[in-house]
């Protein structure tokens, strides 16, 4: 009981940490490809400086070369989710450039479903396309994937994440 207390006392320390090193600082604006002006794969410090991801910059630059990579870039929207954008599209972009790089899903949920449980497991999705979606789609984190939580995932990013097949199926369910 102990641990568990001390543990949970040490997590709440860290959000609080987490959440003050972003408080007050305006809330970014634009997404990676607007604030790239050259379009050559990174924010440098001249294309931040009048943007509000100038107060972020950084934190974002963590390897310190002075320039954002897309990298870097997600992995800070992804760390403070509703914290540091204005509004979901922001980081829903970072998202996106995520998820659209993985293989696309060609099975439908049934030929996933082995055990016709109803979710498709860790051990089902393994080894299939949708292994690195997995993370993504699971929604309410209980490790397994709904069929409710598939095709509100492939419905919601089509073609940028599904075969035609896949979504013809998820579109008919
Ligand atoms: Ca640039
Ligand atoms: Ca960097
Ligand atoms: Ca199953
Ligand atoms: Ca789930």
């Amino acid at each position: 009981m102990k641990k568990l207390t001390l543990a949970s006392t040490i997590l709440a320390t860290l959000s609080l940490a987490a959440c003050a090193s972003n408080q007050g600082l305006d809330k970014i604006d634009s997404d990676f490809a607007s604030l790239d002006n050259d379009s050559d794969g990174f924010i440098s410090k001249v294309e931040a400086d009048d943007d509000n991801i100038w107060q972020h910059f950084s934190n974002i630059d963590t390897n310190m070369d002075n320039q954002i990579s897309r990298n870097e870039f997600n992995a800070y929207m992804q760390l403070n989710t509703g914290k540091v954008a204005t509004d979901s599209e922001v980081s829903e972009s970072a998202f996106k450039a995520d998820i659209t790089k993985f293989d696309k899903i060609q099975s439908s949920f049934s030929s996933l479903d082995n055990d016709k449980s109803g979710y498709i497991s860790v051990e089902e999705a393994d080894d299939d396309d949708i292994s690195n979606h997995f993370g993504y789609m699971d929604v309410n984190k209980d490790k397994r994937v709904s069929k409710r939580e598939f095709v509100t995932y492939i419905k919601k990013y089509g073609n940028a994440v599904a075969e035609d097949d896949a979504l013809k199926s998820a579109n008919n369910s």
